[in-house]
């Protein structure tokens, strides 16, 4: 079995029935989805509240009852991707673009697991470009600071425009290979006008499944 697929699907275990579930987005959760798919079919009752476009036509594909983030008190379990965690369960989500409502979601959730294969786990973050959610309105203005402070930049670009998000903005990747100090570069982009939101989930994990050759670990 595929390494995403075993913690994808072993995430289901830590659902229980009549839970508010956060479904997260990504490759490795889809196979969390389908499962929780399956497990409808045969009784289980969840409110599903989903991280984006793509999760919301693949919930309805499966018949996954869904309900919107403001119809909620509290998500009981976010389960979601991760583009790098670290040994501190600090992680760098947002390689799908899906990061503002993943956060949103997130933020809004009593206990949130990742699933990623082993291939995400590192000493340090900072290899995969972060990226963080800009307003389109000026998002030039916003990548000549970004290189003012040495975050090398780089608008992401498909087929030639900029890469839309569900919330309508564009996604900056800033290339800075390490982050020596994650906390110190979230506060910085927080108060930066123009940037919505960063790709920087730190204290948000509460436990990583990792999908690897020797099976599935559980890191907390
Ligand atoms: C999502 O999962 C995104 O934040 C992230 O980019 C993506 C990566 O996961 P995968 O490798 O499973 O697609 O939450």
């Amino acid at each position: 079995m595929l390494k995403k697929q075993l913690a994808g699907e072993k995430a289901v275990e830590f659902i229980e029935d009549g839970m508010v579930i956060g479904l997260g987005s990504g490759s490795t959760v889809f196979y969390t989805i389908q499962k929780i798919g399956e497990l409808v079919g045969q009784g289980l009752r969840i409110q599903g509240v989903s991280t984006s476009r793509e999760t919301t036509l693949l919930a309805q594909s499966l018949n996954i009852p869904l309900v919107s983030i403001d119809s909620v008190n509290e998500i009981d379990l976010t389960i979601d991707g991760a583009d790098e965690v670290d040994r501190n369960l600090q992680g760098i989500k947002g390689g799908g673009g899906a990061l503002l409502y993943e956060k949103i979601v997130a933020s809004a959730s009593r206990k949130i697991i990742w699933v990623v294969d082993a291939s995400k786990m590192v000493e340090s973050l900072g290899k995969f470009p972060l990226p963080i959610e800009v307003v389109p309105f000026g998002h030039k203005q916003v990548i000549k600071k970004m290189e003012l402070e040495d975050c090398q930049p780089i608008l992401r670009v498909k087929n030639g425009s900029p890469v839309q998000t569900d919330g309508g903005h564009y996604i900056v990747d800033l290339h800075m290979n390490k982050i020596e100090h994650p906390q110190k570069l979230e506060e910085k982009l927080q108060n930066k006008t123009g940037i919505v939101e960063n790709g920087l989930f730190l204290n948000y994990a509460h436990q990583v499944i990792i999908g690897g050759q020797e099976g599935v670990k559980i890191k907390t």
